[in-house]
């Protein structure tokens, strides 16, 4: 398959002849679970936004971004980032031959990730402050130099999400009740909303934060956001009207899942489904079991925006043990069967 510049050209930005950074994403897997099917009552469907090249759904915001920044003869990108931004910014800047800053909290994003960008040659910053607060930062350094600002309140970034939508749309022949979807900076919920509006369709919106940081949900920023799910530890979302503007205008909702209930659903998707996401993936999954989809609503999406390889630590934290073994048939055999 080709990126999704090639395959949607005549719905994005982009002439024929206009420089393309791709590293093939999009056209991801979307996967009937039967047993998350069974358990919420309805026809569940996952989006598996983790099989894109750096394992996360921004890559398809990042080839456009990246691709526009080549177009206006940009030498360097930077961003604010929780994780996967900055991996995919990190992977299509190396892939462009750009500069890459980006500009993380420290201590505070899943150890892949931080993996990723390092090893994509970005300049890696580690903020002692949270993204709210690095996102700021990165707006005021784009305005005083010439670098390209790849965070999505970059158009480019938006008008590449919105062809997970288009996928959804082909692939479900435009049948679709709802979308469920995690939201952090709430870019890709804006997105989405308007890539399916484009393709026809208009799904409820359901949008989930984690409860320790939720500004959407409580309609105020927070200040101090936490949750174990790293990646949407955000407080003061850059895309707040838009977001709300898709969750009203489709009826649907925002709203809240405790660490606890996302940590279940990630440890369900994995263990009953096949699917390892990380775990600010799984806030959909666990906002759809704990809220449910609303009346009338028989098909659902729900969107696994990152793999679970990002975050082994939280991983093997919620897993179960290893079990040890003496070299011995009789040692394995009990190991194995018992
Ligand atoms: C796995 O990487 O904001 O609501 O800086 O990595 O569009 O922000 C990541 C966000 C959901 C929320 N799931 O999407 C970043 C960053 C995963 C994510 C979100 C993110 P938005």
């Amino acid at each position: 398959m080709p990126g999704i510049i090639e395959r949607y050209r005549e719905r994005l930005p982009f002439a024929p002849g206009d420089p393309v950074v791709s590293l093939q994403e999009g056209s991801t897997p979307l996967v009937l679970a039967e047993r998350l099917s069974e358990k919420a009552g309805l026809e569940v469907w996952l989006k598996l936004e983790g099989a894109n090249p750096t394992g996360s759904f921004k890559d398809r915001g990042m080839t456009c971004a990246v691709s526009a920044a080549v177009r206006e003869g940009a030498r360097a990108v930077i961003c604010a980032s929780t994780g996967n931004t900055a991996a995919s910014a990190a992977a299509y800047s190396a892939k462009a031959g750009l500069r890459g800053a980006v500009i993380v909290p420290e201590g505070k994003i899943a150890t892949g990730k931080l993996a990723q960008a390092l090893m994509h040659g970005a300049r890696v910053v580690a903020l002692r402050g949270n993204f709210d607060e690095a996102l700021k930062l990165v707006r005021e350094v784009v305005s005083r130099h010439p670098i390209s600002l790849v965070n999505s309140v970059n158009e480019y970034r938006i008008e590449g999400q919105k062809t997970a939508a288009f996928e959804i749309a082909e692939a479900l022949a435009g049948e679709l009740d709802a979308l469920c979807i995690p939201v952090g900076n709430a870019g890709n919920i804006t997105a989405y909303w308007k890539g399916f509006r484009e393709a026809g369709l208009e799904p409820r919106m359901l949008g989930f934060q984690a409860a320790g940081a939720a500004p959407l949900v409580h309609g105020r920023p927070v200040e101090h956001p936490e949750t174990i799910a790293s990646a949407i530890r955000i407080g003061n979302p850059a895309r707040w009207e838009e977001a709300m503007d898709a969750m009203t205008s489709s009826g649907g909702a925002v709203r809240a899942v405790t660490d606890a209930e996302i940590l279940a659903a990630y440890r369900l998707l994995a263990a009953s489904e096949g699917v390892f996401c990380e775990p600010a993936s799984a806030a959909s999954v666990a906002g759809l079991l704990v809220h449910g989809a609303g009346e009338d609503v028989h098909r659902v999406v729900c969107v696994l925006t990152g793999h679970g390889l990002k975050d082994p630590q939280t991983a093997l934290e919620h897993a179960g043990a290893v079990v040890p073994c003496d070299p011995e048939l009789a040692a394995i055999e009990r190991a194995v069967l018992e």
